[in-house]
């Protein structure tokens, strides 16, 4: 033990070690940051097609939307070497997927996001504002959706496969104007005039195709459409076809109008 006259000098020694004690235990510095983010189209479309909360506002390659898992969705503009969030809105819900739709068919997209807890809301571009939304709690489950102006007059309708119905919605008035009765299961919905008769069909992936008007049944396929459906012309004879990953992952074309699958 030591003597009590050598114990002003120990502590005297403690107290000048304590900042060297805490220098050498000091962090080493945080890494610094990537030198740049200057994206191009490029690289905005890759990010986008990659991700299903990115997307990026087309004709403005400084921009892009993000959804988080915790409900947030910022509108980010790409300075150079910094993004910097120009806007924000909370959703309280984590989001599932960001889309960029022209819903109000004025040439310009509007910002519709899923979120995990099956809501739909469709946000202003600019200041990601809330335009129009589900009710909260309406749906168990959102399985798909599409915009179409189904009757083409010039107002867009949002068509939404939830709880295995498929509704129907008048986007300017929000409207809830159809439901099925039948009961519904897919995974991807389109539309678009297969058929050649100028008025846009629904199609289902599970290889339904809808009326335009009375959505009426015009084709059950009796396979699947499978998934990843797009129409295009892949023929070029004017009438959409069906182009989708069959269920083993195969690229199959379907002629709906010739009620027949053209190219696997
Ligand atoms: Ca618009
Ligand atoms: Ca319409
Ligand atoms: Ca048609
Ligand atoms: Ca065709």
């Amino acid at each position: 033990m030591p003597s009590r006259r050598f114990l002003p000098m120990i502590l005297l020694l403690g107290i000048l070690l304590i900042p060297m004690i805490c220098r050498a235990e000091k962090p080493p510095p945080p890494p610094m940051p990537p030198e740049s983010l200057d994206m191009n189209l490029t690289t905005f479309s890759e990010l986008a097609a990659a991700m299903s909360t990115v997307e990026y506002i087309p004709g403005k390659p400084g921009l892009l939307v993000y959804g988080t898992g915790r409900g947030f969705v910022y509108l980010y503009k790409v300075y150079g070497s910094r993004m910097k969030p120009v806007a924000e809105t909370n959703l309280w819900k984590g989001i599932k997927s960001v889309t960029l739709v022209d819903m109000d068919q004025d040439g310009a997209p509007e910002v519709v996001v899923l979120t995990k807890e099956a809501m739909l809301y469709v946000l202003d571009r600019e200041d990601l504002t809330i335009i129009w939304s589900t009710e909260e709690s309406y749906f168990e489950g959102i399985s798909c959706f599409t915009v179409a102006d189904m009757e083409d007059d010039g107002q867009n309708e949002i068509i939404i496969l939830a709880d295995n119905h498929l509704f129907v919605f008048d986007i300017g008035s929000g409207y809830e104007r159809w439901k099925s009765l039948v009961e519904r299961k897919a995974t991807h919905i389109v539309a678009g005039d297969v058929d050649g008769d100028g008025m846009k069909e629904l199609v289902l992936s599970d290889g339904t195709v809808l009326g335009p008007r009375l959505y009426e049944e015009e084709w059950i396929w009796d396979q699947s459409f499978g998934h990843r459906m797009i129409l295009l012309d892949m023929d070029n004879d004017g009438i959409l076809e069906v182009v989708s990953l069959d269920g083993g992952g195969n690229l199959q074309i379907v002629d709906v109008d010739e009620r027949a699958r053209q190219w696997k």
